[in-house]
């Protein structure tokens, strides 16, 4: 499908200049760091990569920052975010074309990504005038006990390649109004989209009369992330990427007794029952597993379906994997865009091999598309393997889309399928059972720090806590009260009494 040819990098690389130059960012032209795109596989700009001593200078700004910005009113820090999201909602469209030209995502998914900004922008501009701290009974008479939340420092934000500008957002927008200043150091593969939006940032600074020192950008590789990860001036680093990463990143954060908030790897389990509604069911898997190419940490990448009904979904699903799409992102109709890297096409095939040799049956997809037309780029066609067990490829991740069906005969055989693999942030249930859908949800149900019913694996709102158990790290970014990990709090107990009383009634002197 989509036999339409592929932009040219040129055509890519003046695009890319437009929407920046609509953010108002000139590239930094220089040497050891080169954007890419991955329609094309191609190079598009060599710009000046960070070096150490520029990231120690953006550590002492941004902690410099601090010490004014952890002072300003919490609303009025939640004025400079608020101009943020306004000039997000301006720029939707180009940044948008960013991130389709460096991440590969179709439009309507890059428009998404933007929009999870815009919408992370709102919520903690409205958070910014609730940072609630609690009053606690306290027992001793003429006492009060209560607690404050205060900024912590400054948050060091670690980001992929997946969700350029959304993670960035989610982080930064939270930070900010808690009173932190942020460094941020994005995938080297994405510095076009990090540019656009610190470049916004920036202006937003100036535009509300704030420092532009409370954000800096760091656009580099391994050794200058690992420096910001070291350096006890950064009170918190969030971090998301692969587990490898953060095996590596928790540890040394903890050596330094920094905080660290991890958003590691995904693997992500549906559980279709017989009572599901494949009307729904069906849709909901295909956009789970091969949207985004497969390229989420939410991507669903384990179906567990009940014997009776295995067949008759199987053969759905790989009726609508022949039909998708894949090509072009920026083409209308097109769904599935390229991988990121020829790189991961590669662990792709390596993956799909392991699992054939582990007993799998690859049922559609595993070939790769448009190689004549971009031998740099990598389509792959998703994959759907029909696997006799939960083999060690299916309990590894990989960055890719491949579906792997495997089947249950009875419901907690389903949850010990769901729950039998290192990783745990998302998983959902396709049911109009109710007890298998509560049961799901309960203590003894998914062990997922998102479990969901009647929906994907993927795409939650900013609104909930995001993140989840086990090899995912533990952290809890975006809504609800994530809030809480980029802030201190300090416990207060006030004697407005003339008598000291001692705690748990201890009598000295
Ligand atoms: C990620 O892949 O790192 O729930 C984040 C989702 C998106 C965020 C994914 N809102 O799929």
């Amino acid at each position: 499908m989509t036999g339409t040819t592929l932009p040219g990098t040129d055509a890519l690389r003046e695009r890319a200049l437009a929407a920046l130059g609509a953010a108002g960012v000139t590239p930094p032209y220089g040497e050891g760091l080169t954007a890419r795109t991955p329609i094309t596989g191609e190079a598009l700009f060599d710009l000046h990569a960070t070096t150490a001593s520029e990231a120690d200078e953006a550590i002492v700004a941004a902690a410099g920052a601090f010490r004014t910005w952890c002072t300003t009113p919490a609303p009025a820090r939640g004025g400079l975010v608020r101009r943020l999201g306004e000039l997000l909602r301006v720029h939707q469209s180009e940044l948008a074309d960013l991130v389709t030209i460096e991440a590969g995502k179709i439009r309507s998914e890059a428009l998404g990504e933007i929009q999870e900004m815009i919408d992370i922008c709102d919520f903690a501009v409205g958070l910014s005038r609730q940072l609630y701290g609690r009053t606690i009974a306290s027992e001793r008479p003429g006492h009060r006990l209560a607690e404050s939340w205060h900024p912590l420092g400054v948050a060091g934000v670690i980001s992929a390649f997946n969700f350029p500008a959304a993670v960035w957002s989610w982080n930064t927008a939270l930070a900010l109004v808690c009173g932190d200043t942020v460094v941020w150091k994005p995938s080297a593969a994405t510095p076009l989209i990090s540019l656009a939006c610190s470049g916004l940032l920036d202006r937003a600074a100036q535009d509300v009369g704030v420092p532009r020192e409370v954000h800096r950008l760091l656009l580099a590789g391994r050794e200058v992330g690992e420096q910001l990860v070291d350096d006890s001036r950064v009170a918190l680093i969030s971090a998301t990427g692969s587990t490898r990463m953060g095996r590596e990143v928790g540890p040394r954060v903890a050596a330094r007794f920094g905080r660290s908030l991890l958003e590691l790897g995904g693997n992500n389990a549906s559980i279709v029952t017989p009572s599901a509604d494949l009307e729904l069911a069906l849709p909901g898997i295909v956009f789970a597993a091969a949207g985004t190419a497969g390229q989420r940490c939410t991507t669903l990448r384990r179906l567990i379906v009940h014997r009776d009904i295995a067949d008759e979904v199987v053969e759905r699903l790989v009726a609508a994997y022949r039909k998708l799409p894949i090509g072009d992102p920026f083409a209308e109709g097109t769904l599935v865009g390229p991988l990121i890297t020829a790189e991961a096409a590669e662990r792709m095939r390596d993956a799909l091999n392991r699992a054939e040799a582990e007993g799998g049956k690859v049922l559609a997809g595993g070939g790769r598309r448009l190689a004549e037309d971009a031998p740099a780029a990598a389509y792959a066609e998703p994959a759907i393997v029909r696997m006799p067990e939960q083999t060690a490829v299916v309990r590894a991740e990989t960055f890719a889309p491949i579906l792997y069906v495997l089947t249950y005969r009875d419901f907690d055989e389903a949850i010990a399928l769901n729950n039998a693999v290192p990783q745990g942030l998302s998983s959902s249930v396709f049911t109009r059972d109710q007890q298998e859908a509560e049961r799901f949800l309960a203590a003894d149900g998914s062990d997922c720090g998102i479990s969901n019913v009647n929906i994907g694996t993927s795409g939650a709102e900013i609104g909930g806590a995001f993140g989840g158990e086990k090899e995912t790290g533990g952290g809890r970014e975006s809504g609800s009260d994530a809030w809480r990990s980029y802030m201190r709090r300090a416990t207060s107990t006030v004697n407005y009494s003339s008598q000291l009383t001692l705690a748990q009634n201890v009598s000295f002197l």
